[in-house]
């Protein structure tokens, strides 16, 4: 595992994630959904998670009210059912392991929860590498990027495209101003080879772990389908390289 994610700066262990933390979200995701309906975009009554109707439900939501889809989006992420899918031993050991350090020296912050509507590249990512963005570690060796599937997740549907064996090497990247139609994101501005550049499907449990220097970006949803991602960043504070987190907070 370690000689394969430190030649390709990445790995994807397939049906690695236990599955109940993954559905405990998706359950209190849908009691969101619930507390948020209205007479006009209403969800069966069920202690079920249907995807199929819920996507139905953000996708009309979307169009007839932001405001609620932006509560939704940017609350999902907090949801202690969110943070259990990293903060569980599985997970931890698995990072631990990578990161030579024991489960319980770790810190996992930044969740993130995406929700990448179909044909809406708003939020889309283009080539990055997060390390820009996480400056807690200066050197990429004692920080990861964890990716658990929370479903099926096909090239069309926006899968992640990424750049084999990029993490050698920490590009110039800069900030780029976002507008009502794009959001900004800091982007990679020097040259760097596509040649090997591949798009990873993944499957509800898959684990997917990127170095923080991994080249990649987002796909475009092209399918009828929303693509949801669970993201959060690991890090060994036991090591020289790590910065405390207020110092850059007050940067971004
Ligand atoms: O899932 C995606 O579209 C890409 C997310 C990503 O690259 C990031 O958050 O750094």
């Amino acid at each position: 595992m370690h000689d394969k994610f430190k030649k390709n700066g990445y790995i994807h262990i397939k049906n690695f994630h236990n599955n109940k933390y993954i559905d405990k979200f998706k359950l209190s995701l849908k009691k969101l959904c619930d507390y948020n309906q209205t007479s006009l975009i209403s969800l069966k009554k069920s202690t079920h998670f249907n995807e199929k109707e819920i996507n139905n439900f953000l996708i009309k939501l979307k169009k007839k009210s932001p405001s609620t889809i932006k509560k939704i989006y940017t609350t999902s992420k907090h949801l202690s059912t969110f943070i259990q899918i990293f903060e569980n031993e599985k997970i931890k050991k698995l990072c631990a392991k990578l990161l030579k350090t024991k489960s319980d020296n770790l810190i996992i912050t930044d969740f993130q929860f995406r929700i990448d509507y179909p044909q809406d590249q708003k939020h889309t990512l283009k080539w990055h590498q997060d390390s820009s963005y996480y400056l807690q570690d200066t050197d990429g060796q004692n920080s990861l990027v964890c990716n658990v599937s929370l479903h099926n997740i096909k090239k069309n549907m926006g899968a992640v495209w990424l750049i084999p064996g990029s993490h050698k090497k920490r590009l110039k990247m800069q900030q780029k101003k976002g507008n009502k139609n794009k959001s900004g994101q800091r982007e990679i501005i020097e040259k760097f080879d596509k040649t090997f550049a591949k798009q990873i499907e993944t499957n509800v449990s898959d684990v997917t772990i990127y170095h923080p220097n991994l080249i990649h970006k987002s796909g475009y949803n092209e399918s009828k389908k929303i693509r949801y991602s669970a993201i959060a960043r690991v890090y060994n504070p036991l090591s020289k390289s790590f910065n405390e987190f207020e110092k850059f907070y007050r940067l971004v």
